[in-house]
Order: structure tokens, then C-alpha cells, then sequence
């Protein structure tokens, strides 16, 4: 008996639990529990870590997981990891739902980096004005240029005062559309924009945007995930799913 375990919190996650709900398959969605109110879904859903590797065993184990389908973001390294290791331990199927790395095209003007430190490095030491499109857990970094306007896009308000002297908030949970990106931009300024490379069409609006206002992107290149089987879209992941996943990699 199939029993689904989709670990969310993105755009392609939300088109599969959509299929998988119209389906009837028997599934259980699965948040972090990152911003305040997620996006509810068309499944029994779970909010929070699940303790780790051995934590997401025993949920496996008890929840008599069959296939966990990873969906989560490129840039969940951590959750993609545990799920790795936790489903060759508890010998459940597991398949990524990942979407395809953005790509520089014509008319772009991108500097890619490897990482946080990069991108903080890639910037003027001060007078830039920058689109900080990354999100909040990661903004700490950025204070080592003071000297830097930011611009930062959150999901939720923050909690604590933001640690820079010369900032702007935006409170904005996507998908994001390229004249409300091109219109944010201009109104400050903005000369340069940092972004990860997640993919997919949530958050590309503010690359296109670049390109119209030949503004320079700072492109953070997705960690490396250890090795697994990865799909690129909802059909594909149903096809695994009815036609006897296997575990192997
Ligand atoms: C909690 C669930 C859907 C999912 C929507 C996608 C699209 C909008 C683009 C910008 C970039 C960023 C950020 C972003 C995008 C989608 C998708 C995507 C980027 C929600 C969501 C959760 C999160 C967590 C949040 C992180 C943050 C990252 C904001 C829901 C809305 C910057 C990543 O405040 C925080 O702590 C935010 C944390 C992880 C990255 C970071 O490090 O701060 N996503 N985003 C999920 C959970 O709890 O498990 O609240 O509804 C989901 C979405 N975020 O169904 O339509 O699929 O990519 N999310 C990045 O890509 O750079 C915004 O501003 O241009
Ligand atoms: P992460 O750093 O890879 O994971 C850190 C820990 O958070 C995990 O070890 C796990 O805790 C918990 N976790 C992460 N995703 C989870 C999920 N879907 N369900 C249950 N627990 C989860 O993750 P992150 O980068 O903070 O991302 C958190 C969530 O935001 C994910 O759903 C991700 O898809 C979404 N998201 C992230 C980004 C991004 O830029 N990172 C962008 C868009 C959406 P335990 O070890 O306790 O199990």
C-alpha cells in the first residue's frame, strides 16, 4: 500500500500535492514551519523538523512510509541529506522533484559565487544599493559592507531590528511577477541584486527584471546534494510512484 511522505515548502511541491490530492493517493505534506502561516495544502499536513536523521526514521517507521518525494528547495541542503540518509536507512523509495538551475542569457550581467561569503565578497565595499532577494536566515553576512544600501524581500516581518544602518523592507511571499519586481527595483535605486540560483518560476521575475534594467546579478550556485534519484516534474514523479519505485539510486 503506497503511502506518500512529500517534504514541501516550494512552488513544484505545492503543483504535486495538488495532483497527488485529486488522485485520492494517501499522503502527508510536510512543512519546516519557517514563516508564520505556509500556504495550506490540499493534504493532511505536518509543521517542523522531524529531529534529524534518526527523528525521520522513526516518523518513517510510524507513519509506514512507503515513498518520500523530496521537493523541497535546492537550497535545503540539510533536509535533502537527512532524507538520503534516513530512507536507505528505514529502506524507503525516495526520488528529488527538483527544477532545473537558472542559466545567464542574453543581456544578462551575472557574477557567480559559490556561496554566502562569495556574494558579500562579489559586492562594493560601499555605495551599492542592493536587492538582497535570499531571504532572511542568510542576511547576517551582508553587515561586513555597511556601507551598502539593502533592500530586503521577507516573508515574514522580522522579529528584531535588521542590522544594517541604511535598509528597506519588503514584505513578500511569492510567486513574484517582473513589473511589481521592475518597479520595486527602481523605486530604490537599486543597482545591484543578489539572488540564489533556486530555479523555477517563483522567483525568476526579479533576473528578468535585471535584464530590462541591465542591473547586475550576484548569483549564488546551489550546494552540491549527495547523490539521488531526481525527477523534473509532477508526471514524472507520478509515473515513479505507479510503476514501482525501486530504492535503488
Ligand atoms: C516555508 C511556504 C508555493 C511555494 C512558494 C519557489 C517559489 C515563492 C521564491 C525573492 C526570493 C527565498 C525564500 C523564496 C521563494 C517560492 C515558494 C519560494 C525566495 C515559502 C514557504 C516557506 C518558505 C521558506 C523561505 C526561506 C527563504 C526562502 C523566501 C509558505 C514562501 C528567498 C529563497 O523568513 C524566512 O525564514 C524564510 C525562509 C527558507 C530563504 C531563506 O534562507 O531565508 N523560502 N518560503 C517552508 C517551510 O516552512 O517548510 O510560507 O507558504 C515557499 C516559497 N518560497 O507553494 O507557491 O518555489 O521557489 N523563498 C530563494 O529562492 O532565494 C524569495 O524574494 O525573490
Ligand atoms: P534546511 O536548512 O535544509 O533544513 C534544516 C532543517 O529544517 C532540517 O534538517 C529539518 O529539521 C527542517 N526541515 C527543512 N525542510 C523541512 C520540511 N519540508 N519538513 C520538515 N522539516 C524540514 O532547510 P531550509 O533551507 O531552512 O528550508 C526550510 C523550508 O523552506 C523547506 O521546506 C524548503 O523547501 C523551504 N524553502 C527554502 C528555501 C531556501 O532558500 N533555503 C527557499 C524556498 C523554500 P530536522 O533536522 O529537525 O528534521
Amino acid at each position: 500500500m503506497t503511502r506518500i511522505l512529500l517534504l514541501g515548502g516550494t512552488s513544484e511541491a505545492s503543483a504535486l500535492a495538488r495532483a497527488l490530492a485529486e488522485r485520492g493517493d494517501d499522503a502527508i505534506f510536510s512543512y519546516a514551519g519557517r514563516t508564520g502561516t505556509p500556504v495550506a495544502q490540499p493534504l493532511p499536513t505536518r509543521v517542523g523538523g522531524f529531529g534529524g536523521v534518526a527523528g525521520l526514521v522513526e516518523y518513517l517507521r510510524a507513519e509506514a512510509i512507503t515513498h518520500v518525494v523530496d521537493a523541497t528547495h535546492p537550497f535545503a541542503a540539510g533536509m535533502s541529506a537527512n532524507a538520503i540518509a534516513a530512507c536507505d536507512r528505514a529502506e524507503v523509495a525516495l526520488a528529488a522533484l527538483e527544477r532545473p538551475a537558472w542559466r545567464a542569457g542574453k543581456g544578462d550581467d551575472w557574477t557567480r559565487v559559490r556561496d554566502i561569503v562569495g556574494a558579500v565578497a562579489a559586492l562594493p565595499d560601499s555605495g551599492a544599493r542592493v536587492f538582497l532577494a535570499i531571504g532572511k536566515q542568510h542576511v547576517d553576512a551582508f553587515t561586513a559592507k555597511p556601507g551598502n544600501f539593502y533592500l530586503l524581500r521577507l516573508v515574514d516581518p522580522p522579529e528584531t531590528p535588521l542590522p544594517f544602518p541604511d535598509c528597506a523592507i519588503e514584505i513578500a511571499r511569492g510567486p513574484f511577477d517582473v513589473a511589481s519586481d521592475e518597479a520595486l527595483m527602481e523605486a530604490h535605486g537599486i543597482t545591484h541584486i543578489v539572488a540564489k540560483n533556486s530555479g523555477g518560476t517563483g522567483a525568476e521575475a526579479k533576473l528578468t527584471a535585471a535584464r530590462a534594467l541591465a542591473l547586475p546579478v550576484v548569483m549564488i550556485d546551489r550546494p552540491a546534494t549527495p547523490a539521488r534519484r531526481v525527477l523534473n516534474s509532477v508526471g514524472a514523479v507520478l509515473d515513479w510512484l505507479d510503476h514501482g519505485a525501486d530504492r535503488g539510486v
